[in-house]
Protein backbone atom coordinates (compact mmCIF):
# COMPACT_ATOMS: atom_id res chain seq x y z
CA UNK A 1 0.00 0.00 0.00
CA UNK A 2 3.05 2.35 1.09
CA UNK A 3 4.04 2.66 -2.98
CA UNK A 4 -0.04 2.87 -3.78
CA UNK A 5 -0.12 6.11 -1.18
CA UNK A 6 2.97 7.48 -2.33
CA UNK A 7 2.19 7.29 -6.42
CA UNK A 8 -1.31 9.66 -5.38
CA UNK A 9 1.09 11.75 -3.55
CA UNK A 10 3.35 11.48 -6.67
CA UNK A 11 0.48 12.57 -9.08
CA UNK A 12 -0.67 15.52 -7.17
CA UNK A 13 2.55 17.11 -7.48
CA UNK A 14 1.72 21.02 -7.21
CA UNK A 15 2.56 23.24 -9.77
CA UNK A 16 4.75 26.10 -8.61
CA UNK A 17 3.45 29.41 -9.93
CA UNK A 18 6.37 31.72 -10.47
CA UNK A 19 6.33 35.30 -9.98
CA UNK A 20 8.97 37.81 -9.65
CA UNK A 21 9.93 39.90 -7.09
CA UNK A 22 12.68 42.80 -7.66
CA UNK A 23 13.93 45.55 -4.95
CA UNK A 24 16.49 48.71 -4.79
CA UNK A 25 15.00 50.06 -1.42
CA UNK A 26 17.41 50.06 0.94
CA UNK A 27 16.44 50.65 4.60
CA UNK A 28 17.93 50.98 7.85
CA UNK A 29 17.13 49.32 10.93
CA UNK A 30 17.24 51.10 14.67
CA UNK A 31 16.63 50.36 18.04
CA UNK A 32 13.04 51.36 19.66
CA UNK A 33 11.56 49.90 22.60
CA UNK A 34 7.66 50.78 20.81
CA UNK A 35 8.50 48.48 17.69
CA UNK A 36 8.15 44.56 17.59
CA UNK A 37 11.27 43.33 19.67
CA UNK A 38 12.44 46.72 20.04
CA UNK A 39 13.58 47.15 16.47
CA UNK A 40 12.19 49.17 13.38
CA UNK A 41 13.41 50.06 10.24
CA UNK A 42 13.05 53.18 7.57
CA UNK A 43 13.57 53.89 4.07
CA UNK A 44 16.65 55.68 2.91
CA UNK A 45 16.93 55.33 -0.36
CA UNK A 46 18.24 53.04 -2.89
CA UNK A 47 21.49 51.21 -3.74
CA UNK A 48 24.76 53.15 -4.16
CA UNK A 49 26.00 53.23 -7.58
CA UNK A 50 29.64 52.28 -6.27
CA UNK A 51 30.86 49.78 -3.79
CA UNK A 52 33.95 48.96 -2.20
CA UNK A 53 35.13 46.44 0.72
CA UNK A 54 32.91 47.18 3.76
CA UNK A 55 30.08 48.76 2.31
CA UNK A 56 27.01 47.11 3.32
CA UNK A 57 23.34 47.78 2.73
CA UNK A 58 19.87 46.00 3.79
CA UNK A 59 17.01 45.56 0.97
CA UNK A 60 13.42 45.82 1.74
CA UNK A 61 11.27 43.31 -0.76
CA UNK A 62 8.21 45.25 0.86
CA UNK A 63 6.76 41.59 1.78
CA UNK A 64 7.47 38.53 2.96
CA UNK A 65 8.92 36.58 0.01
CA UNK A 66 9.48 32.50 -0.46
CA UNK A 67 11.89 31.91 -3.61
CA UNK A 68 14.98 32.10 -5.08
CA UNK A 69 17.26 35.44 -5.40
CA UNK A 70 19.17 36.40 -8.44
CA UNK A 71 21.30 40.02 -9.13
CA UNK A 72 23.87 41.30 -10.97
CA UNK A 73 27.56 42.16 -10.30
CA UNK A 74 29.42 44.87 -12.52
CA UNK A 75 32.40 46.06 -12.89
CA UNK A 76 32.24 50.17 -12.09
CA UNK A 77 35.07 51.13 -14.62
CA UNK A 78 38.20 48.43 -14.54
CA UNK A 79 38.21 44.85 -15.13
CA UNK A 80 37.70 42.65 -11.81
CA UNK A 81 40.92 40.25 -11.63
CA UNK A 82 39.69 38.59 -8.58
CA UNK A 83 36.51 37.39 -7.26
CA UNK A 84 34.27 39.39 -5.69
CA UNK A 85 33.11 38.18 -1.91
CA UNK A 86 30.01 38.62 -0.34
CA UNK A 87 28.21 38.02 2.83
CA UNK A 88 24.32 37.60 2.56
CA UNK A 89 21.94 37.43 5.42
CA UNK A 90 18.07 37.27 5.22
CA UNK A 91 15.55 37.74 7.49
CA UNK A 92 11.70 37.51 7.60
CA UNK A 93 12.03 40.11 10.42
CA UNK A 94 13.71 43.46 11.37
CA UNK A 95 14.94 41.99 14.71
CA UNK A 96 16.48 39.37 12.71
CA UNK A 97 18.29 41.89 11.09
CA UNK A 98 19.63 43.30 14.17
CA UNK A 99 21.66 40.36 15.27
CA UNK A 100 24.87 38.99 14.13
CA UNK A 101 24.12 35.20 13.66
CA UNK A 102 27.44 34.14 15.10
CA UNK A 103 25.48 35.06 18.54
CA UNK A 104 23.06 32.28 17.93
CA UNK A 105 22.59 30.42 21.02
CA UNK A 106 18.85 28.60 20.50
CA UNK A 107 18.47 24.66 20.33
CA UNK A 108 17.82 23.84 17.32
CA UNK A 109 20.30 24.13 14.27
CA UNK A 110 21.84 27.11 13.33
CA UNK A 111 22.07 26.04 9.94
CA UNK A 112 18.31 27.35 9.99
CA UNK A 113 19.91 30.66 9.77
CA UNK A 114 19.86 31.96 6.28
CA UNK A 115 23.16 33.56 5.69
CA UNK A 116 25.46 32.33 3.11
CA UNK A 117 29.21 33.97 1.84
CA UNK A 118 29.64 33.77 -1.99
CA UNK A 119 32.47 34.14 -4.31
CA UNK A 120 31.43 35.69 -7.81
CA UNK A 121 34.02 34.58 -10.16
CA UNK A 122 33.29 36.51 -13.11
CA UNK A 123 30.75 39.91 -13.90
CA UNK A 124 27.17 39.51 -14.23
CA UNK A 125 24.36 37.15 -13.12
CA UNK A 126 24.27 35.36 -9.87
CA UNK A 127 21.28 32.95 -9.30
CA UNK A 128 21.50 31.77 -5.91
CA UNK A 129 20.98 28.11 -6.03
CA UNK A 130 18.97 27.60 -2.51
CA UNK A 131 15.37 29.09 -1.69
CA UNK A 132 14.89 31.85 1.05
CA UNK A 133 12.30 33.11 3.21
CA UNK A 134 12.43 36.57 3.78
CA UNK A 135 11.57 40.04 3.44
CA UNK A 136 14.84 41.62 4.19
CA UNK A 137 18.43 40.74 2.70
CA UNK A 138 21.56 42.53 3.84
CA UNK A 139 24.82 42.77 1.48
CA UNK A 140 28.06 43.17 2.44
CA UNK A 141 30.82 43.14 0.16
CA UNK A 142 33.86 41.08 2.07
CA UNK A 143 36.04 41.77 -0.70
CA UNK A 144 36.51 43.05 -4.39
CA UNK A 145 39.78 43.98 -6.46
CA UNK A 146 38.03 46.92 -7.68
CA UNK A 147 34.50 48.99 -7.15
CA UNK A 148 31.64 47.31 -7.91
CA UNK A 149 28.08 47.69 -9.26
CA UNK A 150 25.34 45.38 -7.52
CA UNK A 151 21.70 45.67 -8.71
CA UNK A 152 18.67 43.76 -10.18
CA UNK A 153 18.24 42.02 -7.14
CA UNK A 154 15.09 40.33 -7.42
CA UNK A 155 12.76 37.00 -6.36
CA UNK A 156 11.40 34.24 -8.42
CA UNK A 157 8.56 33.64 -6.09
CA UNK A 158 7.15 30.23 -4.97
CA UNK A 159 4.13 28.72 -4.28
CA UNK A 160 1.70 26.44 -5.43
CA UNK A 161 -0.84 28.73 -4.52
CA UNK A 162 -3.31 30.54 -7.23
CA UNK A 163 -3.91 33.78 -5.82
CA UNK A 164 -6.17 34.55 -8.42
CA UNK A 165 -8.23 32.09 -6.68
CA UNK A 166 -8.98 34.23 -3.53
CA UNK A 167 -12.13 36.23 -3.80
CA UNK A 168 -12.17 39.96 -3.07
CA UNK A 169 -13.61 40.43 0.75
CA UNK A 170 -16.78 42.64 0.50
CA UNK A 171 -17.06 46.18 0.27
CA UNK A 172 -17.37 47.63 3.91
CA UNK A 173 -15.34 44.88 4.97
CA UNK A 174 -14.38 45.72 8.99
CA UNK A 175 -10.29 47.08 7.89
CA UNK A 176 -8.48 45.24 10.72
CA UNK A 177 -10.21 42.12 9.37
CA UNK A 178 -9.26 43.27 5.71
CA UNK A 179 -5.53 43.43 7.37
CA UNK A 180 -5.97 40.17 9.25
CA UNK A 181 -7.20 38.31 5.75
CA UNK A 182 -4.32 39.89 4.14
CA UNK A 183 -1.50 38.68 6.40
CA UNK A 184 -3.43 35.30 6.98
CA UNK A 185 -3.18 34.73 3.05
CA UNK A 186 0.07 35.56 2.55
CA UNK A 187 1.16 33.23 5.15
CA UNK A 188 -0.50 30.83 4.10
CA UNK A 189 1.04 31.25 0.32
CA UNK A 190 4.62 30.72 1.42
CA UNK A 191 4.02 28.01 3.33
CA UNK A 192 2.50 26.35 0.44
CA UNK A 193 4.84 25.01 -1.29
CA UNK A 194 5.87 20.91 -2.55
CA UNK A 195 3.91 20.51 0.65
CA UNK A 196 1.93 22.51 2.90
CA UNK A 197 5.07 23.50 5.01
CA UNK A 198 5.00 24.18 8.28
CA UNK A 199 7.28 27.61 8.05
CA UNK A 200 9.60 27.83 5.02
CA UNK A 201 12.51 29.45 6.91
CA UNK A 202 12.65 26.90 9.36
CA UNK A 203 11.26 23.33 9.53
CA UNK A 204 9.63 22.98 6.06
CA UNK A 205 7.83 20.09 6.83
CA UNK A 206 4.51 18.77 6.92
CA UNK A 207 3.01 18.07 10.34
CA UNK A 208 -0.34 16.65 10.55
CA UNK A 209 -1.64 19.26 13.04
CA UNK A 210 -0.29 22.42 10.81
CA UNK A 211 -1.94 20.71 7.97
CA UNK A 212 -5.30 20.58 8.88
CA UNK A 213 -5.20 24.49 9.64
CA UNK A 214 -3.73 25.13 6.45
CA UNK A 215 -6.12 22.66 4.49
CA UNK A 216 -9.18 24.02 6.10
CA UNK A 217 -7.85 27.71 5.23
CA UNK A 218 -6.86 27.16 1.68
CA UNK A 219 -10.42 25.47 0.88
CA UNK A 220 -11.77 29.03 1.71
CA UNK A 221 -8.84 30.82 -0.09
CA UNK A 222 -6.41 29.55 -3.33
CA UNK A 223 -8.56 25.98 -3.34
CA UNK A 224 -5.88 23.72 -3.65
CA UNK A 225 -7.62 20.70 -3.48
CA UNK A 226 -4.26 18.71 -4.87
CA UNK A 227 -2.11 19.85 -2.80
CA UNK A 228 -4.47 18.59 0.51
CA UNK A 229 -4.83 15.04 -0.96
CA UNK A 230 -1.05 14.90 -1.45
CA UNK A 231 -0.36 15.75 1.68
CA UNK A 232 -2.89 13.35 2.89
CA UNK A 233 -1.67 10.35 1.05
CA UNK A 234 1.92 11.10 2.15
CA UNK A 235 0.71 10.61 5.54
CA UNK A 236 -1.34 7.77 4.50
CA UNK A 237 2.13 5.94 3.08
CA UNK A 238 3.24 6.17 6.95
CA UNK A 239 0.92 3.93 8.20
CA UNK A 240 2.35 1.13 10.32
CA UNK A 241 -0.12 -1.21 12.23
CA UNK A 242 -0.69 -0.70 15.81
CA UNK A 243 0.44 3.01 15.45
CA UNK A 244 -0.76 6.19 15.19
CA UNK A 245 0.01 8.25 12.23
CA UNK A 246 3.64 10.11 13.04
CA UNK A 247 3.29 14.23 13.72
CA UNK A 248 5.39 15.07 11.04
CA UNK A 249 7.09 13.30 7.80
CA UNK A 250 9.49 14.43 5.17
CA UNK A 251 9.22 13.73 1.76
CA UNK A 252 12.77 14.77 0.49
CA UNK A 253 15.27 13.28 -0.51
CA UNK A 254 12.60 10.29 -0.03
CA UNK A 255 9.59 9.62 2.46
CA UNK A 256 10.92 9.89 5.88
CA UNK A 257 9.80 10.20 9.07
CA UNK A 258 11.00 9.85 12.85
CA UNK A 259 9.76 6.91 14.99
CA UNK A 260 9.82 9.14 17.91
CA UNK A 261 7.88 11.70 16.55
CA UNK A 262 4.06 10.16 17.48
CA UNK A 263 1.99 12.65 18.60
CA UNK A 264 -1.68 11.57 19.20
CA UNK A 265 -3.36 14.36 19.05
CA UNK A 266 -2.13 14.79 15.80
CA UNK A 267 -2.81 11.90 14.71
CA UNK A 268 -6.03 12.21 15.48
CA UNK A 269 -6.70 15.60 13.63
CA UNK A 270 -5.36 13.64 10.54
CA UNK A 271 -8.70 12.20 10.23
CA UNK A 272 -10.48 15.55 11.27
CA UNK A 273 -8.49 16.83 7.55
CA UNK A 274 -9.90 13.90 5.51
CA UNK A 275 -13.57 14.93 7.30
CA UNK A 276 -13.42 18.24 6.52
CA UNK A 277 -12.23 17.48 3.05
CA UNK A 278 -14.87 15.47 2.05
CA UNK A 279 -17.19 18.48 3.40
CA UNK A 280 -14.79 21.35 1.81
CA UNK A 281 -14.51 19.81 -1.76
CA UNK A 282 -17.26 16.53 -1.86
CA UNK A 283 -14.68 14.23 -3.51
CA UNK A 284 -15.84 10.89 -2.47
CA UNK A 285 -13.22 8.59 -4.37
CA UNK A 286 -10.62 10.35 -2.25
CA UNK A 287 -12.38 10.08 0.80
CA UNK A 288 -13.31 6.47 0.33
CA UNK A 289 -9.81 5.66 -0.79
CA UNK A 290 -8.32 7.34 2.42
CA UNK A 291 -10.70 6.58 5.25
CA UNK A 292 -9.41 3.06 6.46
CA UNK A 293 -6.24 5.33 7.46
CA UNK A 294 -8.70 8.12 9.16
CA UNK A 295 -10.37 5.52 11.02
CA UNK A 296 -7.71 3.54 12.14
CA UNK A 297 -6.62 6.70 14.49
CA UNK A 298 -9.84 6.95 16.04
CA UNK A 299 -10.11 2.99 16.32
CA UNK A 300 -6.76 2.75 18.06
CA UNK A 301 -7.92 6.07 20.49
CA UNK A 302 -11.04 4.13 21.14
CA UNK A 303 -8.87 1.00 21.99
CA UNK A 304 -6.81 2.63 24.87
CA UNK A 305 -9.33 4.00 27.19
CA UNK A 306 -8.42 2.81 30.53
CA UNK A 307 -10.77 1.53 33.26
CA UNK A 308 -12.37 5.07 33.79
CA UNK A 309 -13.12 5.39 30.39
CA UNK A 310 -10.56 7.90 29.95
CA UNK A 311 -7.91 8.39 27.11
CA UNK A 312 -4.28 7.10 27.81
CA UNK A 313 -0.93 7.50 26.12
CA UNK A 314 0.25 4.69 23.95
CA UNK A 315 3.73 4.00 24.98
CA UNK A 316 5.99 6.34 23.19
CA UNK A 317 3.70 8.67 22.40
CA UNK A 318 3.37 12.37 23.42
CA UNK A 319 0.56 15.10 22.97
CA UNK A 320 1.05 18.40 21.51
CA UNK A 321 -1.93 20.48 21.98
CA UNK A 322 -0.58 23.44 22.93
CA UNK A 323 3.41 25.25 24.05
CA UNK A 324 2.30 26.59 27.09
CA UNK A 325 4.57 25.88 30.23
CA UNK A 326 3.53 23.31 32.10
CA UNK A 327 0.34 22.04 30.55
CA UNK A 328 -1.27 18.80 31.58
CA UNK A 329 -3.33 17.49 28.53
CA UNK A 330 -4.87 14.28 29.14
CA UNK A 331 -8.32 16.51 29.23
CA UNK A 332 -7.45 18.14 26.27
CA UNK A 333 -6.52 14.75 24.42
CA UNK A 334 -10.10 13.36 25.52
CA UNK A 335 -11.58 16.49 23.83
CA UNK A 336 -9.79 15.96 20.53
CA UNK A 337 -10.56 12.21 20.26
CA UNK A 338 -14.26 12.90 21.01
CA UNK A 339 -14.12 16.29 18.64
CA UNK A 340 -12.12 13.33 15.49
CA UNK A 341 -14.99 11.06 16.24
CA UNK A 342 -17.80 12.79 15.92
CA UNK A 343 -16.73 14.56 12.73
CA UNK A 344 -15.63 10.38 12.00
CA UNK A 345 -19.59 9.48 12.92
CA UNK A 346 -20.59 11.67 10.13
CA UNK A 347 -17.86 10.99 7.26
CA UNK A 348 -18.71 6.90 7.78
CA UNK A 349 -22.08 7.60 7.30
CA UNK A 350 -21.86 9.96 4.63
CA UNK A 351 -19.79 7.04 2.47
CA UNK A 352 -22.33 4.69 3.67
CA UNK A 353 -20.16 2.93 6.54
CA UNK A 354 -23.50 2.51 8.76
CA UNK A 355 -21.57 -0.18 11.03
CA UNK A 356 -18.90 2.54 11.95
CA UNK A 357 -21.15 5.16 11.83
CA UNK A 358 -23.48 3.51 14.51
CA UNK A 359 -20.11 1.92 16.48
CA UNK A 360 -18.48 6.08 16.50
CA UNK A 361 -22.54 7.24 17.56
CA UNK A 362 -22.28 5.14 20.83
CA UNK A 363 -18.78 5.58 21.65
CA UNK A 364 -19.35 9.01 21.44
CA UNK A 365 -22.15 9.02 23.54
CA UNK A 366 -20.76 6.95 25.91
CA UNK A 367 -17.48 8.67 26.15
CA UNK A 368 -19.34 12.35 26.31
CA UNK A 369 -20.88 11.29 29.31
CA UNK A 370 -18.10 9.43 31.60
CA UNK A 371 -15.96 12.38 30.44
CA UNK A 372 -18.43 14.80 31.92
CA UNK A 373 -18.86 12.83 34.99
CA UNK A 374 -15.07 12.25 35.81
CA UNK A 375 -13.26 15.09 34.21
CA UNK A 376 -15.79 18.51 35.15
CA UNK A 377 -15.71 19.82 38.01
CA UNK A 378 -19.22 21.28 39.00
CA UNK A 379 -18.28 23.62 41.90
CA UNK A 380 -15.45 25.25 40.14
CA UNK A 381 -17.03 25.10 36.79
CA UNK A 382 -14.41 23.75 34.61
CA UNK A 383 -12.75 21.15 33.87
CA UNK A 384 -10.31 20.70 36.07
CA UNK A 385 -9.30 16.94 37.32
CA UNK A 386 -7.14 14.52 39.13
CA UNK A 387 -6.16 13.02 35.34
CA UNK A 388 -4.19 16.43 35.08
CA UNK A 389 -3.10 17.11 38.28
CA UNK A 390 -6.03 19.82 39.15
CA UNK A 391 -4.24 21.95 36.76
CA UNK A 392 -7.20 24.55 34.80
CA UNK A 393 -6.32 25.42 31.54
CA UNK A 394 -8.04 27.22 28.58
CA UNK A 395 -7.01 24.04 26.32
CA UNK A 396 -8.95 21.42 28.60
CA UNK A 397 -12.17 23.66 28.58
CA UNK A 398 -11.97 24.66 24.93
CA UNK A 399 -11.57 20.66 23.55
CA UNK A 400 -14.11 19.57 26.23
CA UNK A 401 -16.47 22.04 24.15
CA UNK A 402 -15.31 21.16 20.64
CA UNK A 403 -15.44 17.34 21.90
CA UNK A 404 -18.88 18.19 22.75
CA UNK A 405 -18.80 17.59 26.23
CA UNK A 406 -20.58 20.16 27.24
CA UNK A 407 -22.75 22.81 25.56
CA UNK A 408 -25.08 25.73 25.13
CA UNK A 409 -24.87 28.20 28.05
CA UNK A 410 -23.03 25.98 30.26
CA UNK A 411 -20.04 26.20 28.12
CA UNK A 412 -20.16 29.38 27.34
CA UNK A 413 -20.07 30.01 31.14
CA UNK A 414 -17.15 27.88 31.50
CA UNK A 415 -14.78 29.55 28.30
CA UNK A 416 -15.70 32.54 29.50
CA UNK A 417 -14.72 32.13 33.25
CA UNK A 418 -11.29 30.16 31.65
CA UNK A 419 -10.09 33.21 29.84
CA UNK A 420 -10.61 35.20 33.73
CA UNK A 421 -9.01 32.42 35.97
CA UNK A 422 -7.37 29.95 34.37
CA UNK A 423 -3.61 29.47 35.44
CA UNK A 424 -2.37 27.98 31.44
CA UNK A 425 -3.07 30.11 28.63
CA UNK A 426 -2.98 29.51 24.97
CA UNK A 427 0.58 30.25 23.80
CA UNK A 428 0.37 29.12 19.81
CA UNK A 429 -1.67 30.76 17.13
CA UNK A 430 -2.37 26.87 16.58
CA UNK A 431 -4.45 26.73 20.17
CA UNK A 432 -6.05 30.24 19.49
CA UNK A 433 -7.43 28.80 16.27
CA UNK A 434 -9.43 26.32 18.32
CA UNK A 435 -10.37 28.69 20.64
CA UNK A 436 -12.28 30.80 18.07
CA UNK A 437 -13.58 27.61 16.95
CA UNK A 438 -15.22 26.83 20.50
CA UNK A 439 -16.76 30.50 20.63
CA UNK A 440 -18.38 29.85 16.62
CA UNK A 441 -19.51 26.16 18.07
CA UNK A 442 -21.15 28.22 20.76
CA UNK A 443 -22.49 31.02 18.38
CA UNK A 444 -20.04 33.67 19.98
CA UNK A 445 -19.70 35.35 16.66
CA UNK A 446 -18.89 38.88 18.21
CA UNK A 447 -16.30 37.70 21.13
CA UNK A 448 -14.83 36.04 18.26
CA UNK A 449 -14.37 38.64 16.26
CA UNK A 450 -13.22 40.81 19.04
CA UNK A 451 -10.68 37.97 19.85
CA UNK A 452 -9.35 37.74 16.79
CA UNK A 453 -8.62 41.35 16.55
CA UNK A 454 -7.13 41.84 19.59
CA UNK A 455 -5.15 38.26 19.16
CA UNK A 456 -3.81 37.96 15.24
CA UNK A 457 -4.72 42.21 15.20
CA UNK A 458 -1.65 42.39 17.58
CA UNK A 459 0.55 41.17 15.32
CA UNK A 460 -0.71 43.31 12.45
CA UNK A 461 -0.43 46.58 14.71
CA UNK A 462 3.72 45.27 15.40
CA UNK A 463 3.91 44.74 11.40
CA UNK A 464 3.33 41.61 10.81
CA UNK A 465 3.40 40.60 6.95
CA UNK A 466 3.02 36.85 7.40
CA UNK A 467 1.60 35.38 11.32
CA UNK A 468 4.18 34.11 13.65
CA UNK A 469 4.75 30.76 15.34
CA UNK A 470 4.32 31.85 18.90
CA UNK A 471 2.56 35.06 20.30
CA UNK A 472 1.45 35.74 23.83
CA UNK A 473 0.61 39.42 23.96
CA UNK A 474 3.74 41.28 26.44
CA UNK A 475 6.01 38.40 25.86
CA UNK A 476 7.48 39.32 22.36
CA UNK A 477 11.08 37.51 23.23
CA UNK A 478 9.12 34.57 23.93
CA UNK A 479 10.46 31.13 21.99
CA UNK A 480 10.64 27.68 22.59
CA UNK A 481 14.11 27.39 21.04
CA UNK A 482 15.98 29.05 23.50
CA UNK A 483 16.66 32.15 21.19
CA UNK A 484 14.09 34.04 19.36
CA UNK A 485 16.38 34.07 16.34
CA UNK A 486 14.92 31.23 15.08
CA UNK A 487 11.38 31.46 15.64
CA UNK A 488 9.73 30.88 12.41
CA UNK A 489 7.86 34.23 11.38
CA UNK A 490 5.74 32.86 8.38
CA UNK A 491 4.28 29.96 10.43
CA UNK A 492 1.47 27.46 8.80
CA UNK A 493 -0.52 26.92 11.86
CA UNK A 494 -1.34 30.65 12.39
CA UNK A 495 -2.62 31.28 8.94
CA UNK A 496 -6.51 30.35 9.49
CA UNK A 497 -8.39 33.68 10.46
CA UNK A 498 -8.92 34.39 6.63
CA UNK A 499 -11.01 30.90 7.30
CA UNK A 500 -13.40 32.53 10.30
CA UNK A 501 -13.32 35.50 8.40
CA UNK A 502 -14.47 34.01 4.90
CA UNK A 503 -16.70 31.37 6.11
CA UNK A 504 -18.83 33.21 9.02
CA UNK A 505 -17.66 36.75 9.28
CA UNK A 506 -18.59 38.17 6.29
CA UNK A 507 -22.07 37.95 4.87
C1 LIG B 1 7.08 22.93 15.87
C2 LIG B 1 6.51 23.56 14.67
C3 LIG B 1 5.32 22.84 14.06
C4 LIG B 1 4.48 22.17 15.08
C5 LIG B 1 5.29 21.34 16.02
C6 LIG B 1 4.51 20.56 17.04
O1 LIG B 1 8.23 22.23 15.55
O2 LIG B 1 6.19 24.86 15.03
O3 LIG B 1 4.59 23.73 13.30
O4 LIG B 1 3.43 21.45 14.52
O5 LIG B 1 6.20 22.15 16.67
Amino acid sequence: MKDYYLKKADENMPVQTNRIKASDTVVEIYEDESKHMGIGFKTVGTIKDELVPGDKFILDFGDHCVGKLSFKVNRVKTYLDAPVKLKLKFGEIPYEMSRDFSTFYGTLCQSWLQEEIIYVDYEGLVEMPRRYAFRFLEVEVLATPRKIRLSEFQVKITTCADESNMEPLPEGTDPMLVKIDKVSARTLADCMQEVYEDGPKRDRRLWSGDLRVQALTDSVLFKNKELAKRCMYLFAACQKDGQYLPGCLYYKPELFYDEGMGISDYALIYAVTLCDYYENYGDKETALDLYPIAAKQVDLAMSIHDEDGIITFLDGWVAFIDWAEGIKKRTAVQGVYLYALEKMEKLARDLGKTEDADRYAKHLEITRKNAYEKLFCKEKNAFINKYDDEQYSVQAQVWMILGGVICGEEAKSVLKQSFEKATVIPGTPYMHHYVMEAMMKLGMKDEAIAYMKSYWGEMVELGADTFWEVHVPGKQMLTHMKDPLLNSWCHAWSCSPSYFIRKYFID
